[in-house]
């Protein structure tokens, strides 16, 4: 799959209120975030999670960081260990939070300081539905969300899950950030086309860092 934009500087596109898009930020670091997501599962292997209506969700996950979030028929909820292993998650790999914290600034939030990374893994067909992120204890840190892989639409619409939605293609290295006015809204990724990644072979990922716990 041929990037035109593999050699460009990342750009930025602004996507809503308080919400902007990082063109290619992560391009520079892809292969220091690949090798440090392998060593996350082999700690935390991804797994296939059961929502609270009984659904097994389509997108593999982990988690790393002092929270990690899952959902079970219980519900959704942070952890400090892993209900798989009954392990803490893995701590979040330096190649992780040096992009995290480049790319908040850059987008405005210098402040964040996520203590929770979610790893999506998509394979074909794969997908994620609209819905918001709310299950964190406080709301006005960002979403730090990075694309590597295959490309994915990501869909991006407003406070109500009827509000018309923006379709954006995510490509390798792509970083969304979203917060203050856009905190809560809806987001999700349409099914994964098929295709071959030079990296990440059939596979998307996606590492979304939050800020789970209520800041002191
Ligand atoms: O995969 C993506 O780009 C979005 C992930 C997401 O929306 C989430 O984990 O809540």
């Amino acid at each position: 799959m041929l990037d035109l934009f593999a050699d460009a500087e990342p750009w930025e596109e602004p996507l809503a209120p308080g919400a902007v898009i990082l063109r290619r930020f992560a391009l520079a670091s892809d292969s220091a975030l690949m090798a440090a997501i392998a060593d996350v599962a082999t700690h935390a292997p991804f797994r296939q999670m059961v929502t609270p209506g009984g659904y097994t969700m389509s997108v593999a996950m982990t988690n790393c960081g002092p929270l990690g979030w899952t959902t079970d028929q219980r519900g959704y909820l942070y952890s400090p260990n892993d209900p798989l292993t009954g392990h803490r998650w893995p701590p979040l790999p330096v190649a992780f939070t040096t992009l995290c914290h480049r790319a908040a600034i850059a987008a405005g939030y210098a402040d964040f300081q996520p203590d929770a990374c979610l790893i999506n893994r998509y394979g074909v067909g794969a997908k994620l539905s609209l819905h918001q992120d709310k299950d964190e204890a406080d709301l006005r840190a960002p979403i730090v969300s990075v694309s590597l892989g295959l490309p994915a639409v990501f869909q991006f619409g407003g406070m109500k899950r009827n509000d018309p939605l923006q379709r954006l293609l995510l490509e390798h290295g792509d970083v969304v950030v979203w917060g203050g006015a856009s905190r809560l809204f809806y987001h999700g990724i349409q099914p994964l086309k098929p295709g071959e990644h030079p990296l990440t072979g059939e596979y998307r990922y996606n590492l979304t860092f939050r800020q789970a716990a209520k800041s002191e």
